[in-house]
């Protein structure tokens, strides 16, 4: 007897990555609720130095952005989530808008809720949408200067074409006389980043192999978690990480009507993570139509704010 199955869009995009020649799982299935926690607990590994150098940046130049920024501004984040790090930002930058961009409608409207009580002088503006779709100013705020936050360097999960059409649109989003704050990782030594995502307690590789009982959860799948292993790699020559769930041993499963097989060894990719030089970050500047006006790094030269114009 065969069985037809009407597969959600949700569920064929993730069976196409795992019928595909390179396996392949999107990094957004990492953030599940117990991904998030697990991401949480990254940022604070001592091995994993991006976020709190980042955080020493914004805290240390918060003043000399703030030279370059007018006040009363709109300022606009993308995958605003928790809305932590433009608080650095805050009493220097003294916005009049802060507009908070994410998927989870119910997490920002708590997140925007919170910044309104601390800021009393701010208007913020949480817009829930999908990431794929642009964001949408509401029309009465347009008249603000506008300026994008995007730290984090989750930029260096897009492919290099796709950074830089997100920053083409993001160019359009401030339009001619904004800017943006684009927070990206640097290239560097091969063991300190080797180790910011090999961590010694293993919080990274549970946070890669959460990605299989977040799909389980989805497409009703069995994948047995205890059947791959943790892998991650830097390609100093392509400047990423490179982050895979790999087989250990020969394996099948029926999914959602269809086999899908492993050899011993065979590789899922899940992320990559690009890391920039800053010439790098100002031709991706200069072909989206801004200009790199200023780079703000650690003394260790690990981590960049940078201050983008239009
Ligand atoms: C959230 C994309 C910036 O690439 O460092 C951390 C995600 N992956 N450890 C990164 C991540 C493994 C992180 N970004």
């Amino acid at each position: 007897m065969t069985k037809s199955l009407t597969l959600n869009e949700e569920q064929a995009a993730i069976m196409e990555g795992l019928q595909a020649e390179q396996k392949y799982i999107n990094p957004k299935y990492f953030y599940n609720h117990h991904g998030s926690k697990l991401f949480e607990k990254i940022t604070q590994l001592d091995e994993y130095y991006p976020t709190r150098t980042e955080r020493g940046i914004l805290q240390s130049r918060a003043e000399d952005i703030a030279n370059l920024i007018e006040r009363d501004a709109l300022i606009v984040e993308p995958g605003a989530g928790s809305c932590k790090k433009i608080e650095y930002l805050l009493p220097a930058l003294h916005p009049k808008v802060y507009v908070p961009q994410d998927v989870s409608a119910e997490f920002l409207k708590q997140s925007a809720q919170r910044l309104s009580e601390i800021y009393s002088w701010l208007d913020v503006v949480p817009v829930a949408s999908d990431f794929s779709e642009p964001i949408v100013i509401p029309e009465r705020l347009r008249k603000y200067r506008k300026y994008a936050f995007y730290p984090g360097s989750t930029i260096g999960n897009f492919e290099p074409e796709d950074a830089l059409q997100f920053l083409k649109q993001m160019r359009t989003l401030v339009g001619d006389s904004g800017g943006m704050i684009l927070g990206v990782d640097l290239h560097k030594d091969n063991d300190i980043l080797h180790a910011a995502y090999n961590d010694k307690e293993g919080v990274t590789a549970e946070f890669n192999l959460n990605t299989l009982s977040h799909i389980n959860d989805i497409l009703s799948s069995g994948f047995e978690l205890q059947k791959f292993e943790h892998m991650a790699l830097y390609n100093s020559q392509k400047q990423r990480i490179e982050m895979y769930l790999k087989s250990t041993e020969p394996q099948e499963y029926r999914v959602l009507g269809e086999l899908i097989t492993f050899e011993q060894g065979e590789l899922i990719h899940t992320e990559h993570s690009y890391k920039y030089t800053i010439d790098g970050i100002r031709q991706l500047a200069n072909s989206s139509g801004f200009t790199l006006e200023h780079s703000w790094l650690d003394e260790n030269e690990l981590f960049s704010v940078n201050y983008l114009q239009s």
